[in-house]
This record gives structure tokens, C-alpha cells and sequence, in this order.
């Protein structure tokens, strides 16, 4: 083999291992919040409930530690249980979804609790509410807003 063959080969592995290189980071593959929408209370109620799907499709486990929208003083992550046959629902603190899992927030299940809006908010119009990850990292997500009687 001639020396400007080997160097074309060494070229060609050079590039060929770039292609391979690990992520720059270790959140390179991001879980997606999909189907975001927000109930509107009844006129005057100070909270409201998200629902949606956050999709880990990512090889490793993401653990949810809270949420917060630039629309609202205050989000959390919120589960409906039947206690004594009484629906209750309870802050949930942790939100861990194995990879390949999806985390279904949806009416009488688990859902965020939107607080305090910073303005009126109509049908229609959308928020951004932001997950906070474990790892330091954070998940957005876009939640269209309904009218109250949206199932
Ligand atoms: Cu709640």
C-alpha cells in the first residue's frame, strides 16, 4: 500500500469515528411534552389544571422535580387518588419515567396545578410551562388553553 493510500485511509476511519462520537451532552436526547392543553376554571378561579403527555423516548430514566410557567405564581405536579371514595388529590414531588414510558397527566389522574395566572387567560391562547429535571436540566413544553367544558 502506497503512503497516500494509507493516509486516504486514515482520512476515511478519522472521519468515520467522528460520526461516532458520544453526545456533547448527556441531555442531547431531550424527553417531549406532547398534547399540552390547560382547562380553564370556572370565571374567577385562581388555579387550573394541565394535562398532556411527556414522552421519555431516551435510553435513560428522567425524574420530574417540579414545574413553573412565566403565566402562573405558582406549578405543580399533582395526582388524583380515591381516598375513603372521596377524590383527593395530593403535590406529587417526583415524577420518574422509565425509558421508552410515557407519563400521561390527563382529568382524575395525574395533572399540573397552574396557580395564581398572572393575567385572565382565554380558549385559545397558549402557556409554556417548564419541568424541572433531576439532573439540573429542564423540559419545556406548550399547553393550549380550553374552555372548561373540554374533556
Ligand atoms: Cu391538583
Amino acid at each position: 500500500m502506497s503512503m497516500h493510500r494509507i493516509l486516504a485511509a486514515l482520512a476515511l476511519a478519522s472521519a468515520g469515528m467522528l460520526a461516532f462520537l458520544p453526545p456533547a451532552s448527556a441531555r442531547d436526547c431531550q424527553p417531549q411534552v406532547r398534547d399540552g392543553w390547560v382547562r380553564l376554571g370556572p370565571a374567577g378561579m385562581p388555579m387550573m389544571a394541565g394535562f398532556g403527555r411527556i414522552e421519555n423516548s431516551c435510553a435513560t430514566p428522567v425524574t420530574i422535580t417540579g414545574a413553573s410557567s412565566p403565566a402562573f405564581g405558582s406549578a405543580e405536579l399533582h395526582e388524583t387518588r380515591i381516598v375513603d371514595g372521596v377524590n383527593r388529590m395530593r403535590h406529587l414531588p417526583e415524577l420518574r419515567i422509565a425509558p421508552d414510558a410515557v407519563a400521561v397527566l390527563k382529568p382524575g389522574g395525574m395533572h399540573l396545578m397552574l396557580m395564581q395566572p398572572h393575567a385572565p387567560l382565554k380558549a385559545g391562547s397558549r402557556v409554556v410551562v417548564s419541568f424541572r429535571l433531576a439532573d439540573g436540566g429542564e423540559l419545556l413544553g406548550e399547553f393550549e388553553v380550553r374552555k372548561p367544558d373540554a374533556l
